[in-house]
């Protein structure tokens, strides 16, 4: 046996003399340097902003031996996606006055800005909390953004399921008063809410980043098995409403690093509304307690899950909350993904309508879509209500009947397309945002997203499978944000101009894909692809998904 003790990584330092979140950040924030120091990029990241450089002019920028162009990017924690009109006015206003036009929608329902320069992190901090918002806690190592169903909120789910998202950002959030001190005029602040003190998060916080969301019970739009916690409402038959509580999920994987890998969730018991943060709290202190803090690509809980087993993991939440956990459910049969897309009528004679937004990226395009336009002008005409969707889309809900054509006129003016419209590979795509601005990219992804999203469909349409559709996600690296891992057909960043292919997921969300080919230029992906399309063509049966037929045949 070792008796090698290993390290903690230097992160853990940082965070443990960083005085709950602040370290030099005020300082850094206030001198004349495009960028800041290592310390502050790990601290910043808790604060919601990651320091970034453009990449599409590094290398010119380097052989000049000029400065990089550094920026930075801030994702704001909606819960469950959800957005008045006016704190949709103000996303939009910061993102011509403080970054670089566009608002990035992200797959989980937040929103991120790019290309902000170091002089606009206050300005743009001040303006989301005047709007109740903030971009505290939307990454660094603590509970993130909680992601929930569009559906459950709207204006026919339970109140109580209406809040859950926002009920259990609020209860897992740092206490520090850091980001408010340093970005926010200190007391001042609008949207600062005080908690109980949590004493799970210490000094050094969480060993990586922790992920909860809660699904429709017959939908899995929200990819309840990717999660560190999942939630999937139901009624038991002894205890009544709760959830099912399923642990143990994540997809990011590292090629440097061969023990890591993409794990699906267990489930682990069924929780009322009053356990529910009992519960996810014991789950948190046990992961802070055991999670690796020695190496962070092997620091997500799900390693602490696999390596204990599950059985195991379950005994030792049971010893923690000094009761044996109730059995949970089954799982739902009938699961697929709702894509939340085109117009709905709810039963208080409201209308909704999902809308398209091609990897999340809501812009106007010169001589195109005017997306960002047309949403501009519904917020200020209509008390509307906003919801992201963990497809990366948006889903404008509450219109009341005498503003459906209207919204309607408005949509179509800027030629933004209707749903029945959509592509059937199109209507479902994912890409992350990789290159120029992700530092983890090794290739493209949401750039070259439409066109690999036209070769599929075209690839479909000769073979007599042009009316199927079919889940594609793409990621410029093995993290996987746009979550490939579960998709139908993932494709996967390998090197510099090349994606490793998986198939065989599904919008089920409950199987992982399986590696098909290795280092195919962009290029050849739909060529790669096309004896299987075949094979689908073929031997599959009728309406049978592409993911469920390469589960059922395999790949060779
Ligand atoms: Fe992610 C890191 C973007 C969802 C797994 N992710 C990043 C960073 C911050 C890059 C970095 O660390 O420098 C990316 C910012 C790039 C940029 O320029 O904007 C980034 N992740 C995104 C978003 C915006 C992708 C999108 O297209 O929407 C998503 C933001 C979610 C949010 O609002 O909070 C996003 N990331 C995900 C998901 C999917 C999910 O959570 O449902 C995953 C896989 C699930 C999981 O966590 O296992 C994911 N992101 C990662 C990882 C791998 C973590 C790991 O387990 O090793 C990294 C790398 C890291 O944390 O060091 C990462
Ligand atoms: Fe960046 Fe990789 Fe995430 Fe894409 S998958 S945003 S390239 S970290």
């Amino acid at each position: 046996m070792s008796t090698e003790t290993k390290q903690e990584t230097a992160v853990e330092d940082i965070k443990r003399s960083s005085h709950y979140l602040r370290g030099e950040i005020g300082r850094e924030l206030d001198n004349d340097v495009a960028s800041v120091s290592n310390e502050s990029e790990q601290i910043l990241k808790f604060h919601g902003i990651y320091a970034q450089d453009n990449r599409d002019v590094r290398r010119e920028r380097a052989v000049k031996g000029e400065e990089l162009d550094y920026i930075f990017m801030i994702r704001v924690a909606i819960p469950g996606g959800r957005l008045t009109t006016d704190q949709w006015l103000a996303l939009d206003g910061a993102s011509s006055d403080i970054a670089d036009g566009t608002i990035r929608l992200t797959t989980r329902q937040a929103v991120q800005f790019h290309g902000v320069v170091k002089d606009g992190l206050r300005p743009l901090a001040r303006s989301l909390d005047a709007h109740l918002m903030t971009s505290f806690g939307a990454c660094g190592d603590v509970v993130r953004n909680v992601v929930s169903c569009p559906e459950l909120q709207s204006n026919e789910a339970d109140e109580r399921l209406r809040e859950i998202s926002r009920h259990l950002t609020r209860s897992f959030r740092a206490t520090t008063e850091a980001h408010w001190e340093i970005f926010v005029n200190g007391d001042k602040a609008a949207s600062r809410e005080v908690a109980d003190e949590r004493p799970f998060y210490g000094e050094t916080y969480l060993p990586r980043k922790f992920k909860i969301a809660v699904a429709h019970p017959d939908e899995n739009c929200v990819d309840v098995l990717a999660q560190d916690v999942g939630l999937i409402p139901g009624i038991h038959p002894e205890v009544g409403e709760g959830f099912n509580l399923l642990v143990g999920g994540g997809l990011g994987r590292a090629y440097a690093n061969p023990d890591t890998f993409a794990r699906l969730a267990d489930a682990m018991t069924f929780v009322t509304y009053d356990e529910v943060d009992e519960v996810i709290a014991a789950v948190l202190v046990t992961y802070r307690e055991l999670g690796d803090r020695t190496e962070r690509k092997r620091a997500r809980m799900k390693y602490v899950v696999a390596d204990m087993g599950f059985d195991q993991f379950r005994k030792e939440i049971e010893v923690r909350l000094g009761r044996e956990l109730r059995e949970p459910l089954a799982l739902p049969e009938h699961f697929d993904a709702d894509d939340h897309l085109g117009w709905k009528t709810r039963s208080d004679g409201t209308h909704q309508v999902g809308v398209r937004v091609s990897a999340g990226r809501v812009r106007d395009d010169d001589g195109g879509t005017r997306l960002r336009s047309a949403l501009r002008l519904i917020a200020q005409r209509h008390p509307v209500t906003f919801f992201l969707t963990p497809q990366q889309d948006i889903v404008i809900s509450d219109i009341p009947e005498s503003a459906r054509d209207e919204v309607q006129e408005i949509l179509r003016n800027h030629a933004v397309r209707p749903d029945a419209e959509l592509g059937n590979v199109e209507r479902t795509a994912l890409a992350c945002p990789a290159l120029p601005t992700c530092g983890q990219a090794l290739t493209e992804a949401e750039r070259r997203l439409p066109e690999l999203v036209g070769t599929i469909e075209g690839a479909l349409a000769s073979r007599q499978l042009g009316r199927r559709a079919l889940q594609l996600r793409m990621t410029g690296c093995p993290n996987g944000c746009a979550r490939p891992a579960v998709a139908e057909v993932g494709i996967v960043g390998r090197t510099k101009s090349t994606y490793d292919v998986y198939v065989g997921g599904g919008p089920r969300g409950d199987r992982l894909a399986t590696l098909y080919r290795e280092k195919v230029p962009f290029d050849e992906i739909a060529v790669v692809l096309g004896p299987l399309f075949d094979r689908w063509e073929l031997e599959g049966d009728e309406d049978e998904s592409f993911g469920d037929f390469i589960a059922r045949v395999g790949v060779a």
